[in-house]
């Protein structure tokens, strides 16, 4: 039996890097993985997205919606579990146990915080410690494998870190996971600035591809996607960035190789007008689902309770065990 456990951040709306790098592989692998569906875990980790400046009604908003698209992207409730961070408490009362072994130095030294820290004008201290919390997000579970894209590996080899220094001092209570990263479009980058990654929350969203956006607004964003001003189709990811962004994304939609598709164009323009069919055609369904969902949100309600009531049931007593190991009565 192999344990799997991913989330994703109501930061701002979902994008094509989330669905490529993670959500993608969620539904079509590993919620199969195993016949029950408290083997698969996949949560909207609300917590997270109090780390920078935040408005608790969007907040609340992209919660839900966040949910409601993966259910539309084809998570299945009957074969693996859907919840909201925030409803199973026992996250955040491992959160603070871990931080109990976690240094100061470690959580400085992760991209995200430099990254981010460094584009606000007050630093919250949740940025800091928020890769502590998605350790506990990931070991309250006793999880295996961390399905992610290249963005969040750095955090999930930081919860290796804490798992195993908290069972060599305190006794054995955590599973070691290790992360699990698609083979192509790992790290998918923004349209126009293709050396950064496509990000939800962005300021400019003119290089970033939501889930929900309308065909005409797809087709408008990738064929103004930066590339450089050669000709000759490649696949370079150093020397031409931009070109080589919309090869990885034209594969994961259509389960080709870079290399290999590049050889099969002879302009620029060609590999844009194809990627904007495949993305407007991959996420058609989903859009066709969501808005479905949308008018039954009692549904809705209905799957993030029973998820969190499952999730809780599974995490209480390794976060009770943790208590306990830690010296707590
Ligand atoms: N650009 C990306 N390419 C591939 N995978 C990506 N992921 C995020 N961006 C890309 C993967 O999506 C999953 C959920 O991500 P998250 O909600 O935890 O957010 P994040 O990793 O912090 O990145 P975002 O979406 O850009 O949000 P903000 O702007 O708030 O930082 C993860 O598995 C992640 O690797």
């Amino acid at each position: 039996m192999t344990r799997i456990f991913s989330g994703v951040t109501p930061s701002g709306h979902l994008t094509l890097g989330n669905y490529l790098g993670a959500i993608q592989r969620w539904v079509s692998v590993d919620q199969h993985r195993s016949p029950h569906p408290e083997d698969s875990l996949f949560s909207v980790v609300d917590l997270h997205a109090l780390t920078t400046e935040h408005e608790p009604a969007r907040v609340r908003r992209l919660t839900r919606q966040m949910a409601t698209l993966l259910l539309a992207a084809g998570l299945d409730p009957k074969v693996c579990t859907v919840f909201v961070q925030s409803h199973v408490e026992e996250h955040t009362r491992l959160s603070y146990v871990l931080e109990c072994t976690a240094t100061d130095g470690e959580l400085r030294r992760m991209i995200q915080y430099r990254e981010k820290s460094a584009k606000q004008q007050t630093v919250r201290v949740s940025l800091l410690t928020y890769p502590v919390l998605m350790a506990a997000d990931i070991l309250a579970y006793r999880t295996d494998e961390v399905p992610v894209g290249v963005d969040q590996a750095q955090h999930v080899e930081l919860t290796r870190d804490l798992a195993s220094r908290f069972n060599q001092r305190y006794g054995h209570t955590f599973t070691v996971p290790r992360a699990v990263l698609p083979p192509v479009a790992a790290r998918v980058m923004d349209l126009q600035d293709p050396v950064s990654k496509m990000s939800k929350s962005a300021a400019v969203t003119t290089g970033t591809v939501s889930l929900l956006d309308e065909p005409a607004v797809i087709r408008r964003k990738v064929m103004r996607a930066v590339t450089d001003s050669g000709s000759e189709v490649e696949y370079d990811r150093a020397e031409r960035p931009g070109l080589a962004n919309l090869l990885e994304i034209l594969a994961a939609c259509t389960g080709g190789e870079p290399a290999a598709l590049a050889a099969e164009y002879d302009s620029y323009g060609a590999v844009k007008k194809d990627v904007a069919e495949a993305v407007v055609e991959l996420l058609r369904p989903l859009q066709e689902r969501h808005s479905a969902l949308c008018a039954d949100p009692g549904y809705l309600d209905e799957v993030l309770r029973d998820g969190a009531e499952r999730a809780r049931a599974l995490a209480r007593p390794t976060v009770d065990a943790a208590y306990r190991a830690i010296g707590l009565l």
